[in-house]
């Protein structure tokens, strides 16, 4: 054993609510219940967010078979269509208190902790067709008050509180790359939003703070997926190119995050071509002085960047790759099943910026996974799914994990994407993730060989 880490390290797992629970018994629809009740033919095998991995009716099964892996800590997210029964005034839907409720006393007896994330990409679908969505500063104050609803139920119990899950993905799915519902492509629309969905982190840290739930041990983060920029290069014109993507899908999240500002050189880019978002002194106050008390990171892999060597096209109007282009590195270690680079190392790198860039705030790793299709095929006789490809990418990530909190990163925790493989927006169930199997047929559980594996790394606090 030679990978021991720090004293009450959160060995655990991550979800969310529309991927697990199922629709059962929801008052409102969010954007992707939506978009499957209207194109099913979008999602693979056309399978929908319905019955999900049928948590909602399983949640007390399903926790302990989490116990049973070792698992201390689990995050998952209250969906705002189940709690709020009117998103206006926030008058609540009782099952839906009733529900999370259940859940967080079971995560207690069972000793582990709750981490609840309040925006998991499921914005209600008629605050899209009413205001715009995240491009409405109506829709901002709405979740201020769903996120004050949920402190006020819960916080006596939950300490653990996260505000966005990957907010730039909301921009990349429904702004840019048409992978969100409603599918929208403009670049205008998305810095207001992206402005937008920081303002309202920072607006929902300020309830948090004003309840007193601070006072009460409460701590509140948010959780971004980090994608490091490695430039193809050393080049001026490599590296220039892989700084703006940085600030683009990285710092424009990160630094409000943290330090309550906004990149300096990404506004003035904003600013020189006509994008930038409208906000007034108020709301900057409110970002400035609203920052987590920690940092929720997601990594799977990182960036490759280039300088620009085609004429960007214009026909979608302004967009990010304006200034720069995706570089493809030859050699690179690559997941099969997904097409998506592997590349540990990174962990280290993130570790080493938190640490030098960002006050060497206390994060942990939210979301870090492999996922694989057709992976019934792995089974042995026992009916376990032999995942050593699964081992092994965790193990490769928690050494250089291990190597940035051995440098004095302020690490606590690592939770693996997903604790039993869950639904995922458009993939749906092609790509599995967990530490346990869903047979979607039967929908029986089981352990997979990874599962078996974490149990003595959190029994042996490393491995
Ligand atoms: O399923 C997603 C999750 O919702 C956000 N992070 C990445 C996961 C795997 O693609």
């Amino acid at each position: 054993m030679n990978k021991i880490f720090p004293k009450d390290f959160w060995w655990g797992a991550a979800t969310s609510g529309p991927q697990c629970e199922g629709r059962f018994n929801k008052p409102h629809k969010n954007v992707f219940d939506y978009w499957f009740d209207i194109e099913p033919n979008k999602f693979f095998n056309e399978v929908g967010p319905n019955v999900a991995s049928n948590f909602y009716n399983s949640y007390e099964s399903d926790l302990e078979m989490l116990k049973e892996i070792g698992l201390n800590s689990f995050r998952t997210s209250m969906q705002w269509t189940r709690l709020i029964k009117d998103l206006e005034t926030c008058e609540v839907d009782k099952d839906g208190v009733r529900f999370y409720n259940a859940v967080i006393d079971k995560c207690l007896s069972l000793g582990i902790t709750p981490v609840m994330n309040l925006h998991h990409f499921d914005l209600p679908v008629e605050l899209y067709e009413k205001y715009n969505g995240w491009e409405s500063k109506h829709v901002v104050d709405l979740f201020a008050k769903f996120a004050r609803k949920a402190f006020e139920l819960f916080s006596d119990r939950v300490k653990h509180w996260a505000t966005f899950n990957e907010p730039i993905v909301i921009i990349e799915g429904q702004y840019l790359y048409k992978h969100h519902y409603p599918c929208v492509v403009n670049g205008k629309r998305a810095v207001q939003a992206s402005y937008n969905l920081a303002l309202a982190s920072a607006k929902a840290i300020k309830e948090f703070r004003d309840l007193g739930c601070d006072k009460n041990g409460g701590k509140i983060s948010t959780i971004l997926n980090l994608t490091p920029s490695y430039p193809r290069s050393n080049s001026e014109e490599d590296i220039k190119a892989s700084n703006i993507a940085d600030m683009f899908f990285n710092r424009m999240f990160l630094d409000p995050a943290v330090h309550g500002t906004f990149p300096e050189k990404l506004v003035e880019i904003f600013k020189k071509d006509n994008v930038m978002w409208e906000c007034n002194e108020e709301e900057n106050n409110i970002i400035k002085e609203n920052t987590v008390d920690y940092l929720g990171v997601n990594y799977y892999q990182p960036s490759r960047i280039m300088a620009r060597e085609i004429e960007f096209d214009k026909i979608n109007g302004w967009m990010p790759e304006k200034y720069f282009e995706r570089y493809d590195m030859p050699g690179k270690r690559i997941n099969p099943h997904r097409g998506w680079e592997i590349y540990p190392e990174a962990m280290y790198d993130v570790a080493i910026n938190i640490r030098d860039n960002y006050k060497n705030i206390p994060w942990y790793v939210s979301e870090n996974g492999m996922g694989v299709e057709g992976e019934s095929k792995f089974k042995n006789a026992e009916g376990i799914i032999e995942d050593d490809y699964r081992i092994e990418f965790i193990t490769d990530h928690l050494k250089w994990l291990h190597k940035g909190i051995e440098a004095g990163t302020n690490c606590f925790g690592y939770h693996l994407w997903t604790p039993i493989d869950c639904w995922s927006w458009n993939n749906a169930y092609k790509n599995r993730y967990g530490f346990i199997s869903l047979d979607l047929e039967t929908k029986e559980k089981t352990i997979k060989k990874s599962g078996h594996w974490m149990k003595e790394v959190s029994k042996n606090n490393g491995f």
